[in-house]
């Protein structure tokens, strides 16, 4: 069997997507997600102009020689593009792998460790009051495990918070929007948030914060130290990680567990954080951090230090991505947790999937493959719109901060 054609296909039905598509001499195909918010073109451009001319002619269940030919091959290392566009490939030629060997993806990864994964929603509001609305009505919709966040008193625009009362979507505008920050006002705000959330909630369901690296790590320390009463399942991103010894100082103080990695794209970047246990949960997922085939290698590597998965599930990861990670998920020995931010309708009907969700829990499908694929045709109807992540800064003096 030999590929015959890898395209990139772009398209904006709400936000933008970019789908690798490999075609095979016997007619099997495979799909990849190689979306990297605000950066699209990047990865596609990556992918058009110098993986595909590599790919033609290939066996496509040579799917380990690929990953290394085009990670070695490259000499450039490493980076969200790159490492994004090997993704792309990969999780497409486990689509092939598996469509070949007739066989849910799933299996071919070592079969299922359990029934169904387990995710987290997200309930956001203006004000405490609206957060902990939206807290119990996922509740009520059957989620055990609620990702919490407010709009802060004193400052504008928040990470997290809707402004158009519809979905939370960062990205937007021709040019990056601007938030603003204050470390302190914020500190004073989320033990409040949370005192109010757990009474509400009661004792059996799981909350979640996302701090989205603004503070330092004695901010941090401070925060994870505060929140302790309130027993939270982790609090994520609390500091920058490229220093990752900076967690060290985080971890002395407080027991609240801590999960990074959104933004990682390679055991590299979490290397010390899992073997020095620095963290509990390690969010890479499938699209940003080499596909399955590394990704695999992390969770491995977490085992051993008694970390789980967290993986990143934003709307800004396609369906596509959904699909290869709920496979992933339901194999993975040292699973956690799923982040799930439900796309919209139109976004799911340029995808055709057969993952679904119920009350709190993902199902992955029973179909060849990964079980996700990509109407082209309706994808067509919605061409590429820019959109930028906004940009952060500090309300004291405008100084640029972590977003
Ligand atoms: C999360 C993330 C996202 C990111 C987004 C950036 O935990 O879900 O922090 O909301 O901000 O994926 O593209
Ligand atoms: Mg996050």
């Amino acid at each position: 069997m030999k590929i015959t054609a890898a395209r990139v296909i772009v398209c904006c039905p709400g936000r933008n997507f970019v789908t690798l598509k490999i075609e095979t001499d016997e007619g099997v195909t495979g799909v990849g997600d190689a979306t990297l918010n605000g950066r699209e073109l990047a990865v596609a451009s990556y992918l058009q102009d110098h993986v595909a001319p590599c790919l033609i002619g290939r066996d496509p269940q040579q799917l380990e020689d690929i990953w290394h030919y085009l990670y070695k091959g490259a000499y450039w290392r490493r980076g969200p593009v790159t490492m994004t566009a090997i993704a792309a490939v990969d999780t497409a030629l486990w689509d092939i792998k598996a469509k070949i060997a007739g066989q849910p993806l799933y299996q071919l990864l070592g079969g299922r460790s359990r029934s169904a994964v387990m995710v987290y929603g997200h309930a956001t509001g203006a004000d405490i009051a609206q957060t902990v609305d939206e807290v119990l009505r996922h509740q009520e919709e059957g989620y055990r495990a609620i990702r919490a966040q407010s709009g802060v008193p004193g400052l504008d625009k928040v990470y997290g918070v809707s402004t158009t009362g519809r979905m939370y979507e960062p990205a937007d505008g021709s040019v990056p929007a601007e938030h603003d920050w204050d470390s302190a006002k914020y500190l004073r705000h989320t033990p409040e948030l949370f005192e109010a959330v757990r009474l509400a909630v009661g004792e059996e369901t799981h909350l979640l914060h996302d701090v989205h690296h603004r503070l330092t790590p004695l901010e941090a320390a401070q925060l994870g130290k505060s929140l302790e009463p309130y027993r939270l399942f982790w609090i994520e991103d609390p500091t920058e990680a490229e220093n990752q010894q900076a967690f060290a100082l985080i971890r002395q103080h407080t027991t609240t567990p801590i999960a990074v990695g959104e933004v990682f794209n390679s055991i590299w970047d979490c290397k010390q954080l899992i073997e020095s246990q620095l963290i509990d949960y390690i969010r890479t997922t499938v699209t940003h951090a080499g596909g399955i085939t590394h990704l695999r290698r992390i969770a491995d590597l977490a085992a051993l230090y008694q970390v789980r998965t967290g993986s990143h599930g934003a709307t800004d990861l396609s369906p596509i991505c959904m699909g290869a990670a709920l496979h992933f998920d339901t194999w993975v020995p040292n699973f956690g947790i799923q982040e799930y931010m439900p796309h919209s309708e139109l976004m799911l009907s340029v995808f055709p999937h057969d993952w679904r969700y119920e009350r709190g829990m993902l199902y992955c499908g029973e179909s060849p493959g990964h079980g996700v694929d990509i109407d082209e045709k309706l994808a067509a109807r919605y061409p590429y719109q820019r959109a930028y992540l906004p940009v952060n800064r500090l309300q004291r003096d405008g100084s640029l901060h972590s977003w």
